[in-house]
């Protein structure tokens, strides 16, 4: 809480004078990344006009500015599963609570968290109807229904849609909400092999979100026994992390369900030598939790950055006229640049906003995290030239009017993999690696991303949950990386001492 209790009472008037300047011009934050990130993160995804609070809480409204980025990802996803011949379906949201229960041992866990619908006007229904947490028990009947024989073979589905989870724990906008969207694709297949191979491929175009897209750096691998999703054979994720709060947080995840729900809901098909068999499933998703990781991840005291890649308007061009300069050629000059980058394929915008001035015009821009400012003022106008001052770095280049295009794609380019760059040094300088319980500790009270020699039982993960249990929350294994240091003979688990089996990543998270 800023200022709620702090000792003394000028750092509280101060925090006060900030906050009165803020609401006077709307702009600038009161909290700071580094020093208090939970009230900058709630401020900046509010001030970066990317959700609005709403009067339930743990609900959020997504704005055009979240939307446009979702959208942009959802283009690149869905293209790519169309590809893989995965076809787009909308199953309802309703799930009626006999076709729940069949999932009873797997949701166990879960059923807290699932909201019901119980009345209709101020009628009790006669039997209450849950809104869906996920389309496994929605979908799967019909899947049983669809598939006969192995010419239904494979059947790839995915839907974009809500689904609706009460939390109880600390709701934390993109992070944690009782209500999100995300696609979730359902597969079966006639062998495990196809699965195998298919969870993957999807896990790529998990990475290649968060890599390529949000410019975050990325984990590929295999969750414990423990961490997995319970109902199916075994779960992979690409695992995010955030260096000011030393928390990981899992990205996205791609599961092979193995047989487990073809044989809850009978879904068998008769084989090519006419015996009878079960399929083998996978199911796999993504959220609007990537937003969450970008704003984390990239965010700074000045408000949002956002990669270009991924960035509604990746250029904003300002004007910025003086008294008894050429505003009229300014103007010209302003509305010819947009329109050349908007011919060449850039998200171009330019604000001829008349009642903030360009000063104003900058930070607000800046809060809403836009990659690249363009300037011109009459000296640009007279040297044929516009002024480019990047988000990520706050550089400022002149470049030729002539050049425009050629130069903004350098620069747009540039800031992409900078930011990743950057990101990847942070996220790397975060990473320790570990060989005993007191080093593992050591590390834990640091807030690093702990990679530790791991003999793989689930009981001593059970252990170091309980062994680290306190008030920033418990350590637990976030995923076994694909790629494997090489594991010297001999080595042994962090934990147990017994010999190690794996190299496995640990740490607090989301
Ligand atoms: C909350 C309430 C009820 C997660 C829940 O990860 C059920 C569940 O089954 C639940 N929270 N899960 C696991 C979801 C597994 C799986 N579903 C399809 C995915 C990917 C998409």
């Amino acid at each position: 809480m800023a200022g709620g209790d702090t000792k003394n009472s000028s750092s509280n008037a101060k925090s006060r004078k900030k906050k009165e300047v803020k609401k006077e011009t709307g702009l600038g934050l009161s909290s700071k990344k580094d020093e208090n990130f939970g009230e900058w993160y709630s401020e900046v995804v509010v001030s970066g006009e990317l959700i609005e609070y709403y009067d339930i809480s743990g609900c959020y409204i997504l704005r055009p500015w979240t939307m446009s980025i979702w959208e942009i990802m959802q283009a690149f996803f869905d293209a790519e599963i169309k590809k893989m011949k995965i076809k787009n379906c909308y199953f309802p949201l309703f799930v009626s609570p006999s076709v729940l229960q069949k999932e009873k041992d797997h949701i166990e866990g879960f059923a807290p968290e699932v909201a019901w619908v119980t009345k209709s006007g101020q009628t009790d229904l006669e039997v209450p109807i849950a809104i869906r947490p996920t389309s496994e028990t929605v979908m799967y009947p019909y899947y049983s229904k669809w598939i006969r024989g192995h010419r239904d073979l494979p059947l790839k589905l995915n839907q974009w849609c809500n689904v609706v989870r009460w939390e109880f724990s600390n709701p934390t906008p993109f992070i944690r909400s009782r209500e999100f969207l995300w696609q979730e694709g359902h597969t079966a297949f006639a062998t495990k092999e196809e699965a195998d191979k298919e969870v993957l491929e999807i896990l790529e175009l998990y990475r290649c979100i968060y890599e390529e897209y949000l410019a975050i750096p990325v984990i590929k691998g295999k969750k414990s026994e423990h961490e997995k999703f319970a109902g199916g054979l075994y779960t992979t994720s690409v695992e995010a992390f955030v260096p000011q709060t030393g928390r990981g947080i899992q990205g996205a995840t791609s599961h092979c369900l193995g047989q487990n729900f073809a044989k809850m809901f009978e879904i068998n098909f008769e084989n090519e030598k006419g015996e009878k068999a079960m399929v083998w499933q996978n199911s796999w998703a993504y959220s609007t939790r990537t937003i969450g990781v970008m704003v984390m991840v990239h965010g700074d005291d000045k408000g949002l950055v956002l990669p270009p890649k991924v960035a509604a308007v990746q250029v904003i061009v300002i004007p910025v006229p003086y008294k008894d300069a050429d505003t009229d050629g300014i103007i010209k000059a302003c509305e010819a640049t947009v329109e050349t980058l908007i011919k060449s394929g850039f998200r171009a915008e330019v604000d001829f906003r008349e009642n903030y001035s360009p000063g104003w015009k900058y930070s607000n821009w800046e809060l809403k995290g836009v990659p690249l400012r363009i300037e011109i003022g009459p000296k640009d106008l007279a040297n044929q030239q516009v002024r480019c001052v990047r988000r990520d770095n706050s550089s400022k280049i002149d470049i030729p009017m002539d050049k425009l295009v050629v130069q903004v794609e350098e620069i747009l380019a540039n800031i992409q993999q900078n930011l990743f760059d950057v990101a990847k040094q942070k996220r790397d300088a975060c990473i320790q690696i570990v060989k005993t319980w007191d080093e593992f500790m050591e590390a834990l009270s640091h807030k690093k991303m702990i990679l530790a020699p791991w003999c793989d039982e689930e009981e001593v993960e059970k252990d170091v949950k309980a062994r680290t249990k306190g008030e920033m929350g418990a350590a637990k294994s976030l995923c076994s990386p694909f790629e494997q240091p090489a594991l010297d003979e001999g080595t042994l688990c962090f934990a147990s001492s017994k010999p190690a089996k794996k190299w496995t990543y640990w740490g607090r998270s989301y």
